[in-house]
């Protein structure tokens, strides 16, 4: 490649939130970095999802970055939870104000990462067969972006367009007036089934797994929010370090179990009427630990599906049967019920006529064939390994991150994997994850850290000693014990069934809580990170 990178510090793989932030930090510490991302521009998920009504979930006022004073200042968010548009506009703001397009390459897909051991350097292969090598590689690979198709014969069969959501087309599609069928109901599809309902000429959703959904209620913030918030912007973010989470929710200290029905139903009554997801993690504090406390929800929630939804047959399809209320990724939704009420939506249940094929025409289950116009996947991720999976990362000595990871990675902090020296992990697994501008800045900011000592002391090279290896492997796994979330499969928990080999659970997340995943990193920094080996 062109001369200048040959005498490179680091190699970014991404451009999405933690690629960006990484790159700047890096600046920061005096370093030359180069990002490589397969998109065109900036954005990572949000450069991707560009499927009708994709949105945030989170406070839009909570999600963006904190580092810099000046993009707090200036940028202002529209709605209380943005829309994919605007969050990509905010990302390509604060590319723009740091000019962090400079060292970025885009268009271009990592294929490979090998590891040099004699001269410390890491080679990366792209998709159009080009290298670049530094001694530093950085992951920003996002723990959502390797979307998977179902694996449902026929695929390539059908005439119309088709498309994933997370490649949804740049210039959109109109889809006034058309057949649409829609495979998922996963928080993606909620957002995209009640923003296209409305103008299609025919919607039908094809449901294997109904999920609990609970209202987002989103609105633009007024003149006089918006000075609030910029006047508070310390306050909320301190806020946010002080939750479990990283959102502005915490669970509420009392128990639903030990409450009579009507306190525990009036509080229910009012988080479904607030904005977010305060019924998810500002619950109390039993409902995702407790199953007596989950039933309690779970009933409760059961009802809501009823009053919003006209035919009781209907209601009860999209109550979800096999997992409790929270149990999975929450998906907020504004109107999704109500539009199972709408004469133009088909909700068909492929648990009792499933799907046998894709045909040039549309969907062909048992009973019979669905005719449509467009097709939409909104059929989920390979999720927090599976960008992972998809690069041929290779350690010293031929050792293969892939083949390592199969049944559980092997990570300190999440941040460095056992046996990959001077690779950097950012949201890599077993880091802490909610609001994740949040858990990003933190990684980032400790990996700069890292890097700062290293310098200070003369090392050139770091990875993780094998006994903290596994003593933090081990505490990750005790972390998730006990919580209803890990008793059930979603990607969070590592189960994809349309890809090979990841239909076993397998612990991919930080589950003791920010705060305390905080505390760790801080104490392994203030140690003088003897957990790792330097060199
Ligand atoms: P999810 O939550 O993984 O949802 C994927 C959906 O697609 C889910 O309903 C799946 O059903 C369904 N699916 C997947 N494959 C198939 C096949 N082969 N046949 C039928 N149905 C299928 O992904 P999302 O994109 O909605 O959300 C991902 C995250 O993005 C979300 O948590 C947010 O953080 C943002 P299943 O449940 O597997 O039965």
């Amino acid at each position: 490649m062109d001369q200048p990178d040959a005498a490179l510090d680091a190699i970014i793989i991404g451009a999405g939130i933690s690629g960006m932030y990484m790159l700047h930090r890096m600046r920061g510490l005096g370093m030359r970095a180069r990002v490589i991302e397969a998109g065109t521009d900036v954005g990572g998920t949000w450069y991707w999802n560009r499927y009708p009504g994709a949105r945030f979930d989170s406070e839009s006022w909570s999600y963006g970055y904190s580092f810099s004073e000046e993009v707090l200042r200036e940028w202002e968010w529209p709605e209380h939870f943005s829309a994919q548009p605007d969050t990509l506009r905010y990302l390509e703001f604060v590319a723009d104000k740091f000019d962090l397009r400079r060292d970025m390459r885009f268009g271009r897909r990592v294929t490979a990462a090998h590891f040099d051991d004699a001269r410390t350097l890491w080679t990366v292969t792209m998709d159009d067969g080009a290298t670049l090598s530094a001694p530093i590689l950085v992951t920003a690979l996002g723990p959502l972006s390797a979307f998977t198709l179902p694996n449902i014969p026929g695929r390539e069969d059908f005439r119309g367009p088709a498309f994933h959501t997370a490649r949804w087309p740049r210039e959109g599609i109109d889809l006034r007036g058309k057949r649409v069928g829609i495979i998922g109901t996963g928080a993606t599809a909620i957002q995209c089934i009640q923003t296209i309902a409305q103008d299609v000429g025919h919607l039908t959703v094809f449901q294997r797994t109904p999920n609990w959904a609970a209202p987002l209620h989103n609105r633009r913030i007024t003149p006089e929010e918006q000075a609030d918030i910029k006047s508070r912007y310390a306050e909320i973010f301190e806020r946010c370090r002080q939750t479990d989470t990283c959102f502005i929710h915490q669970a509420d200290p009392r128990k639903a179990t030990e409450l009579s029905a009507a306190e525990r139903e009036a509080f229910w009554e009012k988080l479904y009427g607030e904005p977010g997801f305060g019924i998810w993690v500002g619950n109390f504090r039993d409902v995702l630990v407790d199953p007596k406390a989950n039933a309690l929800m779970t009933d409760w929630a059961r009802g809501k599906i009823r009053q919003r939804v006209k035919d009781p047959a209907i209601a009860d399809l999209l109550t979800p049967r096999n997992h409790g209320f929270g149990t999975r990724r929450l998906p907020l939704e504004s109107g999704y019920y109500e539009v199972y009420n709408q004469d133009n939506v088909t909700l068909v249940d492929i648990n009792t006529t499933p799907i046998e094929r894709i045909t040039e025409r549309g969907i062909r289950c048992t009973d019979r064939e669905h005719a449509f116009d467009v097709l939409i996947y909104a059929t989920g991720f390979d999720g927090v390994t599976g960008p992972y999976d998809r690069i041929d990362i290779t350690g010293p000595g031929g050792r293969r991150l892939r083949d390592d990871w199969q049944a559980m990675p092997r990570t300190l902090l999440g941040m460095m994997a056992e046996g990959f020296p001077n690779l950097l992990m950012v949201l890599g697994p077993h880091t802490a994850r909610g609001n994740i501008p949040r858990n990003i800045e933190e990684l980032v900011d400790w990996l700069t850290g890292l890097l700062q000592f290293m310098r200070d002391n003369g090392h050139h090279r770091v990875e993780p000693r094998a006994e903290p290896v596994a003593d933090w492997v081990r505490h990750v796994e005790q972390a998730a014990e006990g919580l209803l979330f890990s008793q059930v499969d979603s990607w969070q928990t590592g189960v994809n069934r349309n890809v090979e080999g990841r239909q076993v659970r397998r612990t991919l997340g930080y589950y003791g809580g920010a705060v305390r995943f905080r505390r760790k990193i801080e104490a392994v920094a203030a140690g003088g990170y003897q957990e790792f080996a330097f060199r």
